[in-house]
């Protein structure tokens, strides 16, 4: 038994022993970050090379990621050890159009984690929505998360329906085609390339 189970378990789009193979692991004493690294991404990078490759097609994408969400259920409680109190109100959802919602779920989870109350609109959330959530929540991040090339100009749209709407929270950005540089485009106030790095930016950006 090890980590390499709960890796081969996603390849094998394994829903059923998942959760008990996390558990097991969390049992054993491997970090929850290892876990999660070594074993639920690092297989999602591996899926996401064979539909690449054309070794694989949609549906056993689809049949991977529900096997990483019941793994990533297992894992929640143990990545997001209760802060103790709010820090700030933050606001995060996948933009319209993008159905991709693993990442973003994660870097939520792991937000709230770090002391943040956390309102998630979902994926394929239309910019209006953002705007209509951050104002109701008085959010001070609001979280922007994309996967797909086609998705990413959403983003610039959901930064500018903030501006316009004289809103003062910082968007934050992240997901696989995103940059450093297409932030600061857009008007980001910051870009993660992964969950404890958004925790940490936004974490900056509240003081
Ligand atoms: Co899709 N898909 N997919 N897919 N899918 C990718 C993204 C792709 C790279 C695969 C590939 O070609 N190698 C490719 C995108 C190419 C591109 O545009 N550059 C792709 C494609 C093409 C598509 C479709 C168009 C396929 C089709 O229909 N022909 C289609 C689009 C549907 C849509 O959204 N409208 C599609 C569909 C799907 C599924 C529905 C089958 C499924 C998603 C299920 C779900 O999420 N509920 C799926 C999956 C599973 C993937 C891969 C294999 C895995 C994504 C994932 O969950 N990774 C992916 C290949 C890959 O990325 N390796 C792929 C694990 C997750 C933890 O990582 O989401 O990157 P990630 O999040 C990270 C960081 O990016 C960052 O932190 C997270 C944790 O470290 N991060 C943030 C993310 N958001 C952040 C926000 C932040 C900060 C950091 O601040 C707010």
């Amino acid at each position: 038994m090890s980590i390499k189970d709960v890796y081969q378990a996603i390849v094998d789009f394994d829903d059923d022993a998942i959760a008990g193979l996390v558990e097991k692991e969390i049992k054993a004493g491997t970090p929850a970050q290892k876990i999660l690294d070594e074993g639920l991404i690092a297989a999602m990078d591996y899926v996401g090379k064979l539909f690449s490759e054309g070794e694989l097609f949609v549906p056993e994408m689809l049949m991977a990621a529900t096997a990483m969400k019941a793994g990533l259920a297992v894992l929640k409680p143990v990545l997001a050890k209760a802060g103790s109190s709010t820090i700030g109100v933050c606001v995060i959802g996948t933009v319209k159009g993008d159905l991709h919602d693993i990442g973003k779920n994660l870097v939520g989870m792991m937000l709230e984690g770090g002391g943040f109350e956390v309102y998630d609109l979902g994926s394929d959330v239309e910019p209006a929505k953002f705007v209509e959530a951050a104002k109701d929540k008085k959010a001070q991040i609001v979280g922007l998360s994309a996967l797909l090339t086609t998705t990413m100009p959403y983003m610039e749209e959901t930064v500018a329906a903030l501006k316009e709407a004289g809103l003062s929270a910082k968007v934050i950005i992240g997901g696989a085609p995103v940059t450093p540089a297409y932030a600061e485009k857009i008007g980001a106030a910051g870009y993660s390339d992964d969950a404890p790095g958004a925790v940490e930016l936004a974490r900056s950006l509240v003081k």
